[in-house]
């Protein structure tokens, strides 16, 4: 009883530092995605493709979660472009307070587009609103068709289904319309994606995709009312 209420003031305290994060990003007019997979599924991968498509004017940065180490942020910092690690000492999930922090230090008003890789979980990170517009959620060729019937939470919450690593498609026993099936049962309206990171296939409609929601963004900010937080 006592951890449920306790998990329940955690999750509104992240709530409400996240509804002021969604604030702050609608004011700069920042697109914020948060991108969820499973540990090796290729978000970094894809980051890493994505960062290399960009024109070296896009007001772009991203932040990335994981247990321990900083080797993804170096991975993504060779693009030029800023990108911090967010280390979470054990934490299987960001929470809207480590994103905070982690932007203390950056101008966001030269931002457009901020992408936050979250640490390597199915589970924990679809309880956590970070303040983004949109969650993303990876789900790669390697591992069996049925996540989004076992996981159904991030797939329900998640814009965007990305299936990635299609070019091992040959060599394994995955049945790519039933992982739609699944998981446009779990969430009807749900989009969905066939990339992959290693021959850069798809990447076209991935990149077309951020531009699209960019654009549904910024219209949306457009109409709501003045912030008076
Ligand atoms: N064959 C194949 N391997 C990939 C693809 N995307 C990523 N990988 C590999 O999968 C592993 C995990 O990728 P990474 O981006 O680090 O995953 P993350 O843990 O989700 O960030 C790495 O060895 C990548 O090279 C892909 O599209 N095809
Ligand atoms: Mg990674």
């Amino acid at each position: 009883m006592d951890r449920i209420r306790l998990e329940k003031k955690v999750l509104s305290e992240n709530d409400r530092l996240a509804a002021g994060l969604r604030d702050r990003f609608r004011e700069h007019g920042i697109l914020c995605l948060n991108l969820i997979s499973s540990p090796g599924a290729g978000k970094t991968s894809l980051l890493e493709r994505t960062l290399a498509e960009l024109p070296k004017v896009t007001r772009v940065a991203v932040l990335t979660g994981d247990i321990q180490t900083d080797n993804d942020a170096r991975r993504l910092a060779r693009f030029g472009f800023p990108a911090k690690q967010i280390t979470t000492a054990g934490a299987c999930h960001l929470d809207a307070r480590m994103v905070e922090r982690a932007l203390a230090d950056w101008q966001l008003e030269n931002l457009d587009l901020l992408v936050i890789e979250n640490v390597g979980n199915l589970v924990c990170p679809s309880s956590y609103d970070l303040g983004e517009a949109a969650k993303i959620v990876l789900l790669s060729v390697a591992e069996g068709e049925d996540k989004p019937q076992k996981y159904p939470a991030i797939f329900l919450k998640s814009e965007l289904l990305v299936l990635n690593k299609i070019d091992l498609l040959p060599y394994v026993p995955f049945d790519i319309a039933r992982a739609r099936e699944h998981a446009r049962n779990i969430h009807p309206g749900m989009e969905i994606l066939e990339v992959s990171c290693t021959t850069g296939a798809g990447l076209g409609d991935w990149l077309q995709w951020i531009k699209k929601r960019g654009e549904v963004f910024k219209a949306e900010a457009a109409k709501l009312p003045i912030l008076d937080r």
